[in-house]
């Protein structure tokens, strides 16, 4: 599954990130705790160039906790601190937050953007920060956290936020939400599936059953006790199909003529998945964590 949806207002929000990145001082990539590598812009690394990073894993309530900290682990050794001194220009730091509940959020963020920021000359100097990332992460959420009142709309879809939004911490630092961007052709097929049942394209940009089809074959190899344990099943299905037919049976998504109405149960699936609703589930792990194998991937 290939994905094109990329709005006007990204094109636009993506010229602006650019124009403005030469005054910043600090980059806050929201990544998605639940796939960090998925829900990483490679447009990000490109227009930051060697700006600082903090990257953050938010929505880190609703990943496996485990897989969050091998990912830390994992992006930690991708970006090793340089060796003594102050840090160098590029340097990457990756934290897990829960944006929206995050009290965390609001003392380590502004600390790790004072920590990663070039030395300034002169008083009254203020710390310039850019909160980027693909859409539906939680970047006006965490804004809105660090600002300690809602100054920017948030919604669980994507593409809320249309522009920029410039606002002054009472630490004096200065800090922007801007829209969520993609890249305009998603060609990789097991990203473009994990973006959209975590929510980063439109429901109605995607195939969504075989998007559902997707998340059902993976929680099925990963993640099977969850699944027994939401939709009550003692004989787990082997096949991605097989299950949602079952969770449309047991919910009652039925058609005229007793057939399981497909789309239903695939919504109730990824809708379950999206709240957490299943459980704390992660779509992706780093290197070297080994899936289980010994299910089917499709039916
Ligand atoms: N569970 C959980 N939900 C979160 C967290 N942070 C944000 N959300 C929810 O995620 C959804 C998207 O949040 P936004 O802050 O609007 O995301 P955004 O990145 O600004 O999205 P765009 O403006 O569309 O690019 C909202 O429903 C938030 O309540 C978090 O840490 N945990
Ligand atoms: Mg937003």
């Amino acid at each position: 599954m290939s994905i094109q949806w990329y709005p006007g207002h990204m094109t636009k929000a993506r010229r602006a990130i650019a124009e403005s990145m030469p005054s910043q001082d600090v980059i806050i990539e929201v990544l998605d705790a639940r796939m960090p590598r998925a829900s990483e812009n490679p447009a990000v690394a490109e227009l930051r160039g060697q700006k600082p990073c903090i990257k953050v894993l938010n929505k880190s309530d609703l990943a496996d906790p485990a897989v969050t900290k091998a990912w830390l682990r994992h992006l930690e050794a991708e970006h090793p601190a340089p060796s003594g001194g102050a840090p160098a220009g590029g340097q990457v730091l990756a934290i897990a937050i829960s944006a929206s509940q995050s009290s965390e959020a609001r003392r380590r963020i502004p600390e790790l953007c004072k920590r990663l920021a070039p030395p300034k000359n002169g008083p009254g100097k203020v710390v310039r920060a850019m909160i980027v990332g693909i859409p539906n992460v939680g970047k006006s959420t965490l804004i809105n956290t660090l600002m300690e009142r809602k100054v920017a709309k948030v919604g669980d879809e994507p593409a809320v936020t249309k522009s920029r939004q410039l606002v002054t911490l009472k630490s004096g630092m200065a800090i922007s939400d801007n829209p969520g961007i993609l890249w305009p052709k998603i060609d990789d097929e097991a990203a473009s599936f994990r973006l959209a049942v975590g929510g980063a394209i439109p429901d109605t940009a995607i195939d969504y059953q075989s998007v559902a089809h997707f998340a059902a074959g993976y929680f099925l190899r990963r993640y099977p006790e969850l699944l027994a344990a939401r939709y009550k099943l003692t004989d787990l299905p082997t096949t991605a199909a097989a299950l949602i037919e079952e969770i449309g049976r047991r919910r009652g998504c039925l058609r005229g003529g007793g057939s399981v109405d497909l789309h239903k149960a695939s919504d109730i699936l990824v809708h379950d998945f999206r709240a957490g609703r299943l459980g704390r589930i992660s779509l992706e792990e780093p290197p070297g964590l080994e899936e289980p194998s010994g299910i089917e991937e499709s039916a």
